[in-house]
């Protein structure tokens, strides 16, 4: 592996850090100040223990099944395997300071990865995981081969942009690059510009974001009237398919990427396409219950409220929304996930936000409320964010270590929490990097200016 020299940077003046754009800090500081280099300690042991397992008995599948040692596929569930969980841990090996799995995994890429496969995978999580885990991996290592295999990937998924619309099918074949699934949405179909456009920079080809951000803003310029989008279109036609407004799945990363473009590129036009959904989406799904904050469904053209359900990963909203500038609302969100993680310990899936009752009994390891610990952190460097962080590792740990790792619940209600037998990958990229960043004071990150992607991959911010 080659040593990386420094990552471009860019004019401090373009794009907002996210502490100008938060302005003064609001919060106090919690009163204790713990030493944070024991639990940073403790979130890097898991991660070796973690990766342990993972070498042991599933290395080069895209996931292991913590609890059996068994492995299984994610993009093609009959057929082969990707390595997707050492594409997703690079960054995270990297800032640990990991560096012996770090070589193991990229020597795994390079000896094995190869997308010359006649099968169709989705756009989106091939390109937050594998592209923005590749590129981010080139960017820690500048091993080239990294790069490589991250352009002939993203080459292979441009066809599927295609359309008369400027937004991408859901589908493509590595191979043949026919694309399917004309019905997609908000986050499938505005999620790629980060990863491309940092690609695109170090390959110098702006195909890439060029095509990323027309699909984005084919979604923008069929907002409604109030300024929302719904959560489901058809990509051929380009009329909507659904009247639900949402900032959780499936429209989530749109709207982080609006931001993100903003934030990475400096792009103005990416700023205003936030800046007038998020007004849009304060005054219309913002639901204040007991004086918490949450967002609920609406009809995107009229703002009746459809429910007030509130899928855990819509919690990522409060981090952007204090990066977006809008801080005074974003601790008030991540106040509120805070609320119930004292109450359930866990997080379910899915909240009922107005009983405070678990809608949904699951817990697929999710990262976005430590990672709206990180993004507020980050900005204010209020104690509060990191004890909430911690209190977040140890519950995963408390409920979710098992014999090869960590894994899924099944149902974070019951007495002990029931597991079930997988590690999603995006474990490996996002939460326990989150911890670490936010608990280590790493000298591997640059705190002062940095860009994680939706799934954790660091574009900017190695040292
Ligand atoms: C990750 O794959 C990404 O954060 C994505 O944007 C949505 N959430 C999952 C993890 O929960």
């Amino acid at each position: 592996m080659t040593q990386r020299p420094d990552i471009h940077r860019r004019d401090a003046l373009l794009g907002l850090t996210a502490a100008a754009a938060a302005g003064p800090a609001l919060a106090k500081p919690h009163a204790h100040r713990r030493d944070w280099k024991g639990p940073a300690h403790e979130v890097r042991d898991a991660m070796a223990f973690a990766w342990a397992g993972y070498r042991e008995r599933a290395f080069g599948y895209d996931q292991i099944k913590p609890v059996s040692g068994g492995r299984e596929s994610f993009f093609f569930p009959d057929g082969p395997s990707l390595g997707l969980s050492i594409v997703e841990a690079l960054g995270t090996l990297y800032v640990m300071r990991l560096d012996k799995e770090l070589e193991e995994g990229v020597r795994w890429i390079c000896d094995h990865l190869n997308f010359d496969i006649d099968g169709d995978i989705q756009l989106f999580e091939t390109t937050i995981r594998m592209v923005g885990g590749l590129v981010s991996g080139y960017l820690a290592t500048r091993e080239k081969k990294l790069l490589t295999l991250a352009r002939d990937l993203t080459d292979r998924l441009m066809p599927a942009f295609k359309t008369p619309t400027g937004l991408p099918y859901r589908f493509v074949n590595l191979k043949s690059g026919a694309a399917r699934d004309k019905l997609s949405f908000p986050a499938e179909f505005g999620s790629f510009a980060p990863e491309f456009g940092t690609l695109g920079r170090l390959v110098n080809d702006k195909r890439y974001y060029e095509a990323a951000k027309a699909a984005a803003k084919a979604g923008f310029d069929r907002r409604s009237k109030l300024d929302l989008i719904p959560d489901t279109i058809d990509v051929e036609t380009g009329v909507w398919k659904s009247r639900r407004a949402t900032i959780g799945p499936p429209s989530d990363s749109y709207y982080e990427y609006l931001w993100g473009c903003w934030r990475l590129f400096g792009d103005k036009d990416f700023k205003h396409w936030f800046d007038v959904h998020t007004r849009a989406t304060l005054k219309w799904q913002s639901d204040r219950v007991d004086g918490r904050l949450w967002f609920a469904q609406v009809d995107f053209e009229t703002g009746q409220r459809l429910d007030r359900r509130q899928s855990e990963l819509a919690s990522f909203y409060a981090g952007l929304l204090g990066k977006g500038g809008w801080m005074h609302e974003g601790r008030d969100y991540l106040n509120a996930w805070s609320a119930a993680q004292d109450k359930f310990g866990v997080l379910p899936e899915s909240l009922d936000y107005e009983h405070m009752s678990a809608a949904r009994k699951t817990n697929d390891l999710r990262p976005e409320f430590a990672n709206s610990c990180l993004d507020l952190w980050q900005i204010d460097k209020d104690e509060r964010w990191r004890e909430l962080a911690l209190k977040h590792f140890r519950a995963m740990v408390a409920s979710s270590k098992t014999t090869y790792g960590f894994t899924v619940l099944t149902d974070m209600t019951s007495k002990p929490m029931a597991q079930g037998d997988f590690c999603p990958g995006y474990w490996w990229a996002e939460q326990m990097k989150y911890y670490w960043l936010i608990f280590s004071d790493t000298a591997r990150f640059d705190y002062a200016r940095n860009y994680l992607s939706t799934e954790g991959a660091i574009l900017e911010g190695f040292k």
